[in-house]
């Protein structure tokens, strides 16, 4: 069973579905192939921190109707430590750009929803998806579900399947450059039904370790505490979490209400970047090609500006053979991609407790959060960074 499109696309996470999106506004036809099911996609609960251009794109993409309903706008945050507050001004600091706390699950929701309305085509439960040809003007996709097996013939293969996906992991060793970091310590994170702690996300630093407080709506807390990264949810008992949380997010007259725990799980923390994004007609995007740590909030919204880069160069080549923005394609969000990179492991080193730290990188990680919190040029870079840097568009 054969059958053609313009672009192929592996994977329904934010990139490949906004892409696909993003190609039929733009006039190009795309197959969207996803090895899970449509209910285990929108029910997976991931980032949840919209940068101002991110808002921007979807809004401007016809995209944001129920976000801009739902979504919660901040315009700054705290970082707590030695049971202080200090504010980050976000608003106030980058000339009225603020950010939008929105699950990432609801974009997936209001992407595949806007994608089925418009007639694309996404097949969810493929199975055994491979990429072939792509170093030829003939690229296909092959994939296998109940009916059989499956061939799409396409122009160029978008990989947007995430880190653990099959398109960057066929690209010979000897063509890719791995950038990599790992670090000693993990994120357990949970979804809670209590009124979450303020109106604004605290970033904890603390001895025991880091913690987050943020949150999906005024009645579901999304909270986070660093945990070892060889931990299970299972010695995690409820009881230690919110234990761990009073005393990393303490702070005079703060309060951190309580509630049923909805959703426990463990992120491992990782930086990563492959070079390039691009491989003859193959494209990477979003955590196919790059991982950040959480801590700067910024996973999603890298996806986000890669597709944005991506649709518009395909569809100038596509519709009118102009290949300059395909073969600056990668160039033009590696750079970007790597000033992302320094902020989101800034954040992690300036919050987190190593394993190895001993009373010297205590006292100078507390000297450089005051700094950064009481000058204005500290906190102006923490908040140009955090609303997002402006898109390679
Ligand atoms: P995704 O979302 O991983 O989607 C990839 C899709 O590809 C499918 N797939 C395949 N399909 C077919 N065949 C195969 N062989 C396939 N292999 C994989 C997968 O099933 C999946 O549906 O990648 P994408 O689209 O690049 O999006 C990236 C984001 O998901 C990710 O960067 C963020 O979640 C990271 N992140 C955050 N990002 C933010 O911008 N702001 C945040 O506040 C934020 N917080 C977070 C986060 C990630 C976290 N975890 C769980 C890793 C907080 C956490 C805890
Ligand atoms: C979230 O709400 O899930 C969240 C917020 C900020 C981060 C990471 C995750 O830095």
């Amino acid at each position: 069973m054969a059958e053609r499109t313009q672009v192929g696309i592996v994977g329904a996470g934010p990139a490949g579905l906004l892409l696909s999106h993003l190609l039929a506004r733009a006039g190009i036809d795309s197959v969207v192939l996803e090895r899970h099911g449509r209910a285990y996609l929108e029910a997976r609960i991931r980032a949840g921190v919209l940068e101002h251009g991110t808002v921007a794109l979807l809004r401007d993409a016809g995209l944001a109707a129920r976000l801009d309903r739902e979504g919660l706008t901040h315009q700054g945050f705290c970082f707590r430590f030695e049971g202080e507050s200090r504010r980050i001004d976000l608003a106030g600091l980058t000339g009225g750009k603020c950010v939008t706390v929105y699950g990432q699950h609801e974009v997936v929701k209001d992407l595949i929803a806007a994608r089925l309305a418009a007639g694309g085509r996404i097949v969810f439960e493929a199975a055994d998806v491979e990429p072939h040809g792509y170093d030829s003007r003939h690229p296909t996709l092959t994939w296998r579900d109940a009916e059989g097996e499956h061939t799409l013939e396409c122009d160029a293969i978008a990989g947007c399947d995430g880190f653990h996906g099959v398109c960057r992991a066929r690209v010979p060793a000897g063509a890719i450059t791995l950038y990599d970091r790992t670090y000693p310590f993990a994120w357990l994170g949970i979804l809670a039904r209590s009124r979450p702690a303020s109106h604004e996300l605290i970033y904890a630093r603390h001895d025991e370790g880091f913690a987050l407080a943020s949150m999906r709506s005024p009645e579901i807390t999304r909270l986070y505490v660093q945990c070892d990264p060889h931990d299970t949810v299972g010695a995690w008992p409820d009881a230690r979490i919110w234990q761990a949380l009073h005393t990393r997010l303490r702070a005079d007259g703060a309060s951190l209400p309580e509630g049923p725990v909805l959703q426990k799980g463990i992120t491992a923390m990782r930086s990563f970047v492959a070079e390039p994004m691009r491989f003859g007609s193959l494209f990477l995007a979003g955590d196919a090609a790059h991982i950040v740590p959480p801590t700067g909030a910024k996973g999603m919204n890298l996806a986000v500006a890669d597709v944005a880069v991506l649709a518009r160069a395909l569809a100038a080549w596509l519709r009118h053979g102009d290949r300059r923005g395909i073969d600056a394609y990668s160039a033009t969000c590696l750079d970007r991609v790597w000033k992302v990179q320094r902020f989101s492991w800034w954040m992690t080193a300036l919050l987190h407790r190593f394993a190895d730290d001993n009373g010297f990188d205590r006292r100078r990680q507390l000297a450089e959060l005051d700094y950064v919190t009481s000058s204005v040029a500290g906190m102006t870079t923490i908040a140009e960074n955090y609303v997002g840097l402006p898109l390679g568009v």
